[in-house]
């Protein structure tokens, strides 16, 4: 049996490249699997770097707001924030106690994020409980960007030697990308977008924000002069055409700039269609959603409800495994 788990962190606002790189995912597996895709707003992750109360709940909702709005149907899948299912810590823990530090040392994530802020414990011990989050649901399915991949690999490994020790309880997952967002580049052309780096174009921002940043986007460093050809293949926008323009339009801008036939704002123009296309029926769903709050409480209440019933029988066969007492 496929079952899929995938968590988003509500860390700032939803942007193009968890659209891109998971959240359409989410929606294609969600209509071919139903209840056996579950999908988390990681709030305990969220946590992990210094935040604001009132601001981590608002971003909680929205979030499971956006990935609804985006076209994902809590009344097919199973939806829910991630605090409201305490099991999740539980086996987070439990995993932690039999994970060596230096797996988690090592972890790309926590090099880069650590010397962004004070390091606190919950930033190391990340990969355990995101582990834990996976594998609570006997996922074998893990829908995500290419950023996560090393995570990935540790929750195997987290799988693995549990069942060597304890006996045979979990699958070794896999993650599966979408082949088009695997890393979709932040609008500054300085690596990965990112909610902690403020380089995100966001799915639910004013078009006309989106306008002014890419705008000032960079392009081709070698295109001085509108007349000079660039090369698409180092340049930014070409990368958000491959995301948001149909195959035509790709193929005009591809050559276009490779002979200068178009200038980079003419590109950035034709690719604010797509962007429009895209983004401004998410957009209006949200704002629907908005003005119905308690549809969106009542999926992740409901979401909850149906997580807990799998994440409690995992941990009943957890604790009879180690030794713990079951309740
Ligand atoms: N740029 C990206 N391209 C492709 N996929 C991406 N994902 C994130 N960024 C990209 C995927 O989206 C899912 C949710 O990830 P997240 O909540 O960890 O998002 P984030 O924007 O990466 O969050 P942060 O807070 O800014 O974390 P850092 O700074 O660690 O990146 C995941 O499936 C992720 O792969």
């Amino acid at each position: 049996m496929k079952r899929v788990f995938s968590g988003i962190q509500p860390t700032g606002e939803i942007h193009i490249g968890n659209y891109f790189g998971a959240i359409l995912n989410y929606v294609k597996l969600g209509e071919e699997l139903g209840k056996n895709s579950i999908y988390c707003i990681v709030d305990y992750h969220a946590i992990t770097i210094p935040h604001e109360p009132e601001l981590l709940r608002k971003r909680t909702f929205d979030a499971a707001l956006v990935n609804m709005a985006a076209g994902l149907d809590p009344s097919k899948v199973i939806l829910f924030a991630q605090s409201d299912v305490r099991e999740h810590t539980e086996l987070g823990w439990i995993f932690s106690t039999q994970t060596p530090l230096g797996d988690l040392e090592r972890m790309t994530q926590f090099k880069d994020k650590s010397s962004q802020h004070s390091v606190l414990a919950g930033l190391l011990m990340y990969p355990t409980l995101m582990a834990a989050d996976i594998l609570l649901y006997k996922a074998n399915t893990v829908p995500v960007g290419e950023d996560q991949v090393q995570h990935i690999e540790l929750t195997r490994e987290i799988a693995r030697r549990f069942n060597n020790r304890f006996g045979e309880l979990f699958p070794e997952p896999l993650a599966v990308h979408n082949k088009d967002a695997l890393r979709v580049p932040g609008v500054d052309g300085q690596g990965k977008m990112s909610k902690s780096k403020g380089n995100t174009l966001g799915v639910l921002e004013e078009i006309d924000s989106i306008w002014q940043k890419l705008r000032v986007a960079p392009t081709d460093p070698a295109r001085v002069r509108r007349t000079d050809p660039g090369n698409p293949h180092i340049c930014l926008i070409f990368d958000y055409h491959k995301l948001f323009s149909d195959l035509d339009t790709i193929q005009m801008v591809e050559v276009g700039c490779s002979t200068a036939g178009i200038g980079c704002i003419d590109c950035k123009k034709t690719l604010m269609k797509g962007v429009e296309r895209t983004l401004v029926p998410i957009q209006q769903r949200a704002q629907e959603l908005y003005s119905t709050p308690d549809i969106v409480k009542d999926a992740l209440h409901e979401g909850a409800r149906e997580a807990r019933q799998i994440a409690q029988q995992t941990m009943q066969e957890v604790r009879d495994a180690l030794g713990l007492l079951n309740p």
